[in-house]
């Protein structure tokens, strides 16, 4: 097996990486790196320290989206995963690049960072930062999504794309936080997570996922019990 992932599961990212990688029908090996307190050896791979990195024989490359487009590159043959025209390229470019950049500081680096790391490491959760990305700085972004999407089953060419799995990534991060999307308000964008998570890809993904969240509520309840 040549390629090797380097990260955890709960992080978007690593997952994004995951289920492209899963699409492809690519075998590859996972090796354990959080995204803090790094081994040094880690900075080779990158600098920045983030995750995921990838290894391939005797490239080593990081930040998803790269190595997302590098896969696609050299495994074009396989489940193409950023649709076919130069136009749809562009689509899926840009709503990924909304998922990771957009959602994610709200819904991974605020949700699931309070309400599920934070208390698994003793520290509390900002409960009214949690309340302020939901109530009001996600709904513009949902907004948005939703009208994107429109009726449509994927949000590119009505072709599962790294646009919607970059979105379900960061949704399922919500999901772990203890929260869903309104699925009144937002149908569409509800249905198309609700079809991403029944897929074989991440239904795989969240089964070892729900192990590694159950342990960290663990930590959190002792962490608690270590305090009264
Ligand atoms: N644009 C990067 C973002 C990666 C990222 O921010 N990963 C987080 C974990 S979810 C991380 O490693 N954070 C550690 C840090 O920023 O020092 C990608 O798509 O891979």
């Amino acid at each position: 097996m040549s390629l090797i992932v380097y990260g955890v599961p709960l992080s978007p990212y690593v997952r994004k990486l995951r289920l492209c990688l899963a699409e492809k029908q690519l075998d590859y090996q996972l090796v354990i790196v959080l995204p803090f307190d790094q081994p040094a050896w880690f900075k080779k791979l990158n600098p920045l320290g983030r995750i995921p990195a990838m290894k391939d024989g005797d490239l080593t490359l990081a930040d998803s989206s790269v190595i997302c487009q590098y896969l696609e590159d050299k495994y074009c043959e396989l489940t193409p995963l950023l649709g076919q025209t130069a136009e749809q390229h562009a689509k899926v470019r840009w709503l990924e690049k909304y998922a990771d950049y957009e959602l994610a500081p709200l819904v991974t680096f605020t949700l699931f960072q309070q309400r599920i790391i934070n208390p698994s490491m003793g520290h509390l959760c900002d409960e009214p930062s949690v309340m302020s990305a939901l109530n009001e700085k996600l709904p513009i972004h949902f907004d948005y999504l939703e009208h994107t999407l429109g009726n449509a089953k994927f949000f590119v060419a009505d072709t599962l794309s790294l646009a919607d799995l970059a979105f379900a990534s960061q949704m399922v991060n919500m999901e772990h936080a203890g929260e869903q999307l309104d699925a009144q308000r937002w149908p569409s964008l509800s249905a198309l997570y609700t079809r991403i998570k029944a897929g074989a890809s991440m239904a795989d993904l969240l089964q070892g996922e729900q192990k590694i969240l159950s342990s960290l509520k663990k930590a959190t309840s002792k962490q608690a019990s270590f305090e009264i």
